[in-house]
């Protein structure tokens, strides 16, 4: 047997033996899973669904037209007025799909600051997108930690840009998309959505929904969404022919069918009302870890959520984001670490640590569990506290007082299976 297979039954185990606390991971289901592992992986279907430069689609242009109409479903959406694209094979690629159809080179987008919350290819700085288009960011309010929506107007009407874009991957707050299409639209901008983080929630009617305020929308659809890694567009109807045309030939060769598969098939699972009640129990599940982490004493950047993630300010404990994210590790609870609004640490050794709901939710974990979660974080931060934990993985991974968090953590882990993840052999 391949070695491979080995690698993934180890991987397997750690999925089920560890709790995954990061924000922007889930466990896709068992439906998802077999849809992309089917023979549609075998198939090239560059072009879109009746007019494809490979002979033999009759059967992915069947798979394609599906996905984007279940999408358009999900979100409520007239497919008169709205159009979706679901061959970005990620979020950037999404992301750039917008960018590459709605704007020319040396345009400016304005979006919100990385360190604040936002995301990569909003046009920070390292990025191609920066050598494109001209680049500003606006930030969160430095001692409330939330959008000061007047700040932004001031700002665009200062810069005045092409596309002003909203979302990213921390910020635990609701996001007021009437407001900021109402400030694109003052000058002239597009307005943009990256939902990546929110899709599912949103699409369950358990959060805000950009629509139809914005212009184009984009999101990931392994997070909320709970499908397959990748990623669609949607944008208003009259937009459509050019982010089509920016996505393929623009950006991309072939579709991955495969994966368009999943996301129909996760699409689908969407619209039950077990997901509506999986969305608002994420919601609750973070809510009640931000109060139990608070009256542990921990600051939560914001003083709470509206979402499924959770953002803490190590900094008044002096831990480093890296160190805590590491000491949690060990204990067998996977969070990532993370900047927070004005850190003046570096990006690797950020002083904040994030946490997620979906993916535990996925599991059948509520309210109690999330305080019994919260009890675990806690020591674990206190501990590292208290020791002085040094910046060195290997003496944080010898560590033993960890270690018997851990074993706690496990034993508590594999009482609620992962639906995606039978117990039987196998991948
Ligand atoms: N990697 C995603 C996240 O964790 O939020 C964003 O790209």
């Amino acid at each position: 047997m391949d070695k491979i297979f080995s690698i993934i039954a180890r991987e397997k185990k750690r999925q089920k033996e560890q709790l995954q606390m990061i924000p922007s991971e889930n466990y896709a289901s068992a439906a998802v899973m077999k849809t992309v592992g089917s023979c549609l992986m075998n198939k090239y279907a560059e072009g879109y669904p009746n007019r494809r430069y490979y002979q033999g689609n009759v059967n992915l242009d069947a798979v394609e037209d599906l996905c984007r109409e279940r999408i358009l479903k999900a979100f409520g959406l007239d497919d008169k007025k709205w159009g979706a694209n679901v061959q970005p094979h990620s979020g950037c690629e999404a992301n750039l799909g917008v960018y590459n159809g709605l704007l020319k080179p040396g345009d400016k987008i304005l979006s919100m600051y990385l360190p604040d919350g936002g995301h990569l290819s909003h046009g920070w700085p390292v990025t191609l997108v920066a050598k494109i288009f001209k680049v500003e960011f606006y930030h969160v309010d430095r001692k409330t930690q939330v959008f000061d929506y007047d700040q932004i107007e001031t700002q665009a009407k200062k810069f005045r840009p092409k596309l002003l874009i909203s979302g990213g991957t921390a910020y635990p707050r609701t996001i007021n998309h009437k407001r900021l299409s109402q400030i694109a639209k003052s000058v002239g901008a597009y307005y943009m959505a990256d939902i990546a983080h929110e899709a599912g929630l949103i699409a369950a009617g358990a959060h805000p929904s950009p629509f139809p305020f914005c212009d184009a929308a984009t999101f990931t659809t392994h997070k909320t969404f709970r499908g397959p890694r990748g990623a669609a567009i949607i944008a208003r109807a009259s937009l459509m022919d050019k982010i089509n045309f920016s996505v393929f030939p623009g950006l991309q060769g072939g579709p991955h069918l495969h994966t368009i598969a999943g996301i129909s098939v996760a699409a689908a699972e969407l619209a039950t009302p077990q997901f509506r009640a999986y969305a608002r129990q994420v919601i609750v599940n973070a809510q009640v870890l931000a109060k139990e982490l608070i009256k542990g004493g921990l600051s939560v950047v914001s003083g709470g959520t509206d979402k499924h993630l959770v953002l803490v300010d190590l900094r008044p404990q002096n831990l480093s984001g890296w160190t805590v994210a590491w000491a949690l590790e060990v204990a067998n609870i996977i969070t990532n670490r993370n900047t927070v609004p004005y850190d003046t640490a570096s990006p690797y050794y950020p002083s904040g640590l994030r946490l997620g709901t979906p993916a535990l939710t996925t599991r059948g974990m509520k309210v109690k569990e999330m305080i019994k979660i919260s009890q675990w974080i806690l020591a674990a931060v206190r501990y590292a506290q208290k020791v002085k934990l040094p910046q060195s993985k290997s003496a944080i991974k010898a560590d033993r007082q960890l270690a018997a968090i851990g074993k706690e953590v496990k034993a508590f882990a594999l009482k609620f299976p992962v639906p995606g993840l039978p117990a039987q052999a196998g991948l």
